[in-house]
């Protein structure tokens, strides 16, 4: 099918006219039905999008990231090709509020999503990058962990191809004879089937959002890899973090002491087998989730999608491997708050790609950047940036700080508030009164709190500040 030529507008005044208002109206406008539209939207030339998500996966657990014992090949390729954000962060460190911000390019603060239970508003999930790409024309995917909003809540019906689930799926299941299957298995498989029923008349985005490498809740085996790869890492020995010594537990308030950060330290890290195994089976399920990549990559070529489609690679959140004495996630630590970030764009030229950006990239910074690049207007609630300037080499002036949040309510985690700068980190527990002050540039560990510290009590006073302003700008009202 050819694209159908519109003769009143060429590409350029048309992707113009669509970044100032939608495409949809852009396209209402000009006296389109549905097919026409969708069809003059492939004619725009706009490109395909996947985005993938990893589910705990920590900025460090990568090759490309200077990672010398995991393997994963095909994210490096992404990064060699494409574009690594060495400064990516999550302004929330929980699955739900989290994806929530990816969806929305909102701050928790103003989507307000920091429960399991809470869905969007139709008005606010309208506005998600899935959504308002549907509505440009594109069709749209969703397989893997949803994780906003109950079960009931799902927006299957909104998808064109939904092969989603609620809550925090399994990873061993069965094929139709019986045999075992890994659920990340599963989920590429299903990435293919999406691909093979899209066309070149009509540009698709696909949301992947693996359950790998977060841990299987209330199993003692924690993280269930695949089995085919149980033989992976097995003679490597993974060095304990320098913060795993006890005197970094020691020093922490007795409300993290006895959070359940500690308790979930108890089960994976408080032994060196305990230690080993399940750094191993951590980095084993992100190695599973790398072979996918490479599936679908592969797959994208056989289908001559390849030259035309952008793939985003990110993660939820952090995740600590025993630092300070602790695991999960939630608190402001940067092992928490830092995840992965590559954009791998091939209609760009060579000069732009296989680069590396310093700037802070943040969570709320997908969606934007998703439809920028679909050549789609941003809409003003969305509180994230394109990172378009940056992928394209330019120098725009950029932030240098962001504000941080964890609001979920939890009888032993602490609900925090925090500054990150390019230098400092300024950190406060909202359930008790307690501070903490890290000069990142001098002491990258965390390891020493200033916030008591009279030497440092004008710096104190001015990122207290600053994070005040940041929350205000953060509830965007
Ligand atoms: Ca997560």
């Amino acid at each position: 099918m050819k694209p159908v030529k519109n003769s009143k507008m060429d590409r350029r005044q048309f992707l113009s006219f669509a970044a100032g208002g939608s495409v949809a109206a852009a396209l209402s406008l000009a006296g389109c039905d549905t097919e026409l539209a969708e069809r003059r939207v492939a004619a725009a030339g706009q490109p395909n999008i996947i985005f993938l998500l990893t589910d705990d996966q920590r900025w460090d657990t990568l090759g490309c990231m200077g990672n010398p014992i995991i393997n994963t090949p095909n994210m490096d390729g992404m990064a060699k090709n494409g574009v690594l954000f060495k400064n990516a962060f999550v302004t929330t460190s929980i699955c739900a509020s989290s994806r929530a911000s990816i969806f929305a390019g909102q701050w928790t603060r103003r989507h307000g999503i920091i429960d399991f239970r809470t869905h969007f508003s139709e008005e606010v999930l309208a506005q998600t990058y899935p959504m308002l790409l549907s509505q440009a024309g594109y069709r749209i995917g969703f397989i893997g962990k949803y994780g906003v909003g109950a079960k009931k809540d799902l927006p299957i019906d909104k998808y064109d191809y939904w092969k989603g689930f609620p809550g925090q799926g399994r990873y061993e299941n069965k094929d139709e004879d019986g045999n075992y299957k890994h659920l990340t298995q599963i989920m590429g498989e299903q990435a293919i089937e999406f691909l093979h029923a899209c066309s070149k008349d009509k540009p698709f985005c696909l949301s992947v959002s693996f359950k790998a490498p977060h841990v299987q809740d209330g199993d003692p085996r924690q993280f269930i890899y695949d089995r085919a790869y149980k033989n992976l890492y097995k003679d490597v020995t993974i060095p304990s973090p320098k913060t795993a010594d006890p005197r970094y537990f020691e020093a922490l308030p007795e409300f993290l002491q006895t959070s359940e950060a500690r308790r979930r330290w108890q089960i994976r890290f408080s032994t060196p087998a305990k230690f080993q195994e399940s750094v191993k089976g951590y980095y084993r399920l992100i190695t599973g989730v790398d072979v996918v990549i490479g599936k679908i990559r592969d797959e994208l070529k056989r289908l001559n999608f390849d030259d035309n489609t952008i793939i985003i690679f990110t993660g939820d959140n952090g995740f600590y491997l025993g630092e300070y004495g602790l695991a999960g996630k939630w608190f402001p630590h940067e092992e928490s708050i830092r995840v992965p970030l590559i954009v791998f764009d091939p209609t760009v030229p060579r000069k732009l790609r296989g680069v590396t950006v310093e700037q802070m990239a943040l969570n709320v910074d997908i969606a934007p950047t998703i439809l920028e690049l679909a050549g789609l207007a941003v809409p003003q609630q969305m509180q994230g940036r394109s990172l378009l300037p940056l992928l394209k080499g330019r120098k725009p002036k950029w932030r240098t700080d962001f504000f941080y949040e964890h609001l979920f309510k939890h009888r032993t985690i602490a609900r925090t508030e925090a500054l990150r700068t390019q230098r400092w980190k300024y950190a406060r527990y909202i359930d008790f009164d307690y501070e903490e002050l890290y000069d990142l540039k001098n002491d990258p560990l965390e390891t020493v709190n200033l916030a008591e510290d009279k030497k440092y009590q004008q710096t104190l006073k001015s990122l207290r500040k600053r994070c005040d302003e940041l929350l205000q700008i953060a509830k965007g009202k």
